[in-house]
């Protein structure tokens, strides 16, 4: 690689990151949570410490609920509609999450695990 190559391949790798910087300017970061009986899946979220999220909630089956103890959260997710929730997690650690609203056998088994990375 020549250096007039070495240059220009550095201006499109400097203005690749300036779009991913812009889009995380933009707003929290999305990750979709779907719920059902038993499960929520993903059932492991991974976030990075200080960065808002927003947890976009939905159901597939009947209402269930989202608790978030650590972080204040507690909301119910109702199936054919999106439910939304921010948060901005400043610390790190491995925190629970986890359905609130009886929804039969397998109940107390669904939950997940919010992992805050620095
Ligand atoms: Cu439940």
């Amino acid at each position: 690689m020549n250096r007039r190559h070495f240059i220009a391949l550095l201006i499109v790798s400097s203005a690749a990151e300036g779009v991913v910087c812009l889009a995380k300017a933009a707003g929290p970061n999305e990750i979709s949570i779907q719920a059902s009986k038993f499960e929520f899946t993903p059932d492991t979220v991974k976030v990075k410490r200080g960065q808002p999220v927003t947890f976009v909630l939905t159901s597939i089956d009947r209402i269930h609920g989202f608790k978030m103890p650590d972080f204040g959260v507690r909301i119910d997710i109702v199936p054919d509609q999106e439910t939304r929730v921010t948060i901005t997690p400043e610390k790190a650690g491995t925190f629970a999450y986890f359905c609130d609203v009886f929804c039969g056998d397998g109940h107390e088994d669904m939950g997940g695990t919010l992992v805050v990375e620095d």
